[in-house]
């Protein structure tokens, strides 16, 4: 019996020292402690163990059986940490390798026009001012010598919203107004207001119901077209490019007399025609004019003493000239692959 017993041990140990995978591993388990094994077929033979020889062949067993399970044991052990250790190896992950960018917009280009012409204005010392969206008619239009009755009044051009009191302003003129009479014409202005406005148009190429308009008005003693010149000099060669040529045309605006139509030399073509110009050379830019007597005096500046100029243009407008962009939806659809490569065109 105790031949038998390290027989089992030794072939057991034998066995498991060659052993390779986990799948023999486990035969081998099977084989000498499993329910038919070789060990516990042993110890039914216990029956036939002489009674004084019971204690030491029993311990016998124990010692037996407790050397191949720790021999199954480590086995498993070092099965387990081989296998830890390939996963390791195989799942390796190299924290110092750069993230991955995160995907970014850019910046809405309406918006970096304004702040471009923003910040031309700021450095000739003057302030950025808002206004209300929704406005009355009085501010809107009967302060800027627009009377009732008169043509842009016309539903046609206008969102009225109660009667023909409160509307969507169709222009931010009225921002200055406030400001003139917020002055109470004794202070000098400088002031531009960016911001949208409405009209009742129909939405194409070249026209939104909602645009962005900026307006600039300066209020002081002695100021000429000439003033209104050399700011527009400054402007539009910062904003579209060095040694911009600026020239004014006659025009009309029921707000300002005399009234010009500002155009600038084709900065694509240099003014020698091209289709951004469509051949004529200049690009028309902006309305301006010496403030009318009329709005000085109803928002509270002595036109004997004041003079102002003031001007209106369309943020659209210069953007898309800027850009190259032919039309207008392309600006309000904010289609990022449009929107990155604005950009000025040379050709
Ligand atoms: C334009 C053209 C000409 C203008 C006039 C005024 C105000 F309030 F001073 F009377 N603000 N803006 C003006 C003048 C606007 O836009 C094409």
């Amino acid at each position: 019996m105790q031949e038998k017993l390290k027989e089992i041990k030794e072939a057991a140990l034998c066995e498991l020292d060659k052993v390779s995978d986990v799948k023999s591993l486990n035969e081998v388990r099977v084989k000498y402690l499993g329910k038919m094994g070789l060990l516990t077929g042993l110890l039914r033979g216990m029956r036939e163990v002489a009674a004084e020889e019971r204690p030491k062949v029993g311990a016998l067993v124990n010692e037996v059986r407790e050397a191949i399970e720790n021999a199954l044991k480590a086995k498993e052990q070092a099965f387990a940490e081989a296998s830890l250790n390939a996963k390791l190896k195989s799942e390796w992950v190299d924290v110092t390798l750069p993230g991955l960018s995160p995907v970014t917009g850019a910046a809405n280009i309406i918006e970096k026009t304004v702040e471009e012409v923003e910040e031309v204005f700021m450095s000739m010392g003057y302030d950025v001012v808002d206004g209300p969206e929704v406005e009355e008619d009085y501010y809107n239009f009967e302060l800027m010598n627009l009377p009732k009755g008169h043509p842009a009044r016309d539903a046609q051009d206008t969102f009225y919203i109660e009667d023909e009191k409160i509307l969507l302003r169709s222009h931010t003129s009225p921002v200055q107004a406030r400001v003139m009479l917020a002055a109470g014409g004794k202070k000098p202005i400088r002031m531009i207001c960016p911001g949208k406005t409405y009209r009742r148009d129909t939405d194409d190429a070249t026209h939104s119901h909602q645009f962005n308009q900026i307006e600039g008005l300066l209020i002081d003693k002695n100021i000429s077209l000439a003033n209104l010149k050399a700011t527009f000099d400054e402007l539009f060669s910062k904003f579209f490019g060095e040694d911009c040529i600026v020239r004014f045309r006659p025009s009309y605006y029921q707000f300002t007399e005399p009234s010009v139509e500002v155009d600038v030399a084709c900065f694509s073509c240099k003014g020698k025609g091209c289709p951004l110009c469509k051949n004529s050379g200049w690009l028309t830019i902006c309305g301006a004019g010496m403030v009318h007597p009329n709005v000085l005096r109803n928002c509270g500046y002595d036109p004997k003493v004041w003079s102002g100029f003031a001007f209106g243009f369309g943020a659209e407008r210069v953007t898309m000239l800027k850009y190259g962009i032919s039309d207008l939806r392309k600006i309000y659809q904010i289609d990022l692959r449009e929107t990155k490569v604005f950009d000025r065109r040379e050709d």
